[in-house]
């Protein structure tokens, strides 16, 4: 507002008074016995008394239309508003501003800031200059612009073992920026974001801002989080369903010359990476696998009975190194040994080496233990995903990791 300054002159009609008030080069003078002002330029020019008269003679004098007119949002209520001084200067003695085709103000020098404006919204500006007469320009050209959003508002953190999820409230007509750990990651017009390949119990922080065509809102004040410690804890089934990093194992039991190992030289793995049956020189395990054979133990902590779907997302080195065996409370079990995989890609299999659906029947709630054994060494196993729904298929790396007992939900802000 500071840069704003006024210089309205004011036609006061006044019976008896006779007001002069100069202006560099211009003297005005107003009289009670004229409708409109009287205007007298020092430099002889004589202009008549008179509105008629006064408007032929300024006709002549006519302004040029203010020229580049431009506009800024610097904040969710206010637009800089700038232009090139109109170049006929004899006589100019302001601008008038409309915004939305109303008069908001006049300023002696090309500027304004329009200020208490609603947040994200879009204006139509134009000026005009006049002079002491009251004469105006043409109008300039309309411009438009739109105030910047509010700071985002309700934001939600759900942090993971190895990954942190953000929500907030949806702004109209807005993209995001998010800020994680210092570095901003552009993001798009949904109000989420998912931060993965996260490193168990470490720390990250994350700003947010919306950003619409007039620019960048404020930050929101910066969330820090901290990620889970790896946990032994259970998985929990919901709904009839649970989802498991294969790298988040409870137990890693290494057996002979063999054991899982965390495997990260494949693009393309859910979570920090997958395991790998190392070392790979051809070893297998068709029978007695239980007991030869190199395990990874999951606990999960079932409330839904019934049978699960075992869909594996998997990765084959080549055709001796393509399968595992899943099992039920440290039994092999039929119905889920042999389980195979695609070769030279990760891909979600739910099939047996006999091409039937893998599955394990869940008869009682409570802790259970799924075990995962190597049947080909260098076999890799990704992300194992349960599911008492015969018809549900994943895809891409999957739905996200299930709760574990320590799970927590961060309040909103
Ligand atoms: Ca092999
Ligand atoms: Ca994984």
């Amino acid at each position: 507002m500071g840069r704003k300054t006024f210089i309205i002159t004011i036609c006061v009609l006044c019976a008896l008074s006779l007001l002069s008030v100069s202006f560099g080069l211009i003297k005005i003078s107003v009289s009670s016995n004229n409708i409109v002002n009287k205007v007298a330029l020092e430099n002889n020019r004589n202009l008549l008394a008179g509105s008629k008269e006064t408007d032929s003679v300024d006709n002549a004098y006519s302004f040029s239309i203010p020229l580049n007119l431009s506009a800024a949002a610097i904040s969710s209520s206010e637009i800089d508003l700038r232009w090139n001084a109109s170049d006929d200067n004899q006589g100019i003695q302001g601008y008038e501003v409309y915004r939305n085709n109303e008069l908001i103000g006049t300023v002696e020098s090309p500027a304004y800031i329009d200020s208490t404006l609603a947040s994200n919204t879009a204006y139509g500006y134009f000026i005009r200059a006049f002079d002491a007469a009251g004469d105006k320009s043409e109008k300039s050209g309309i411009i438009e612009c739109r105030t910047l959003p509010d700071k985002v508002r309700n934001i939600s953190v759900t942090a993971g073992t190895t990954s942190v999820i953000l929500t907030w409230d949806k702004t109209d007509e807005a993209t995001y920026e998010v800020e994680e750990d210092g570095n901003i990651q552009n993001t798009d017009t949904n109000p989420k974001y998912i931060d993965v390949h996260l490193q168990p119990a470490t720390s990250h922080s994350y700003r947010v801002r919306a950003s619409n065509t007039g620019g960048c809102g404020e930050w929101s004040p910066t969330i820090n989080v901290v990620t889970h410690k790896l946990s032994k804890d259970p998985f929990i089934e919901i709904n009839g369903m649970v989802v498991i990093e294969s790298e988040h194992y409870t137990d890693n039991i290494s057996r002979g010359s063999h054991n899982w190992v965390l495997c990260t030289s494949f693009d393309g793995y859910s979570g920090e990476g997958a395991m790998q049956a190392s070392p790979n020189n051809d070893a297998s395990w068709m029978k007695d696998y239980s007991k030869k054979s190199p395990e990874l133990i999951y606990k999960v902590n079932f409330s839904t009975t019934g049978r699960y779907f075992i869909w594996h997302r998997c990765y084959g080195i080549d055709d001796h190194s393509d399968s595992v065996h899943v099992g039920l409370d440290g039994k092999s079990m039929e119905t889920s040994g042999s389980i195979v995989m695609d070769i030279g890609q990760y891909n979600w299999l739910n099939r047996t080496y006999t091409w039937a659906r893998a599955y394990i029947d869940i008869l009682k709630t409570g802790i259970h233990e799924i075990n995962l054994w190597a049947r080909e060494d260098g076999s890799i196993t990704d992300k194992i995903l349960l599911t008492t729904d015969p018809d549900y298929k994943p895809a891409g790396i999957g739905p996200d990791e299930s709760p574990r007992s320590n799970y927590i939900l961060t309040p909103r802000m």
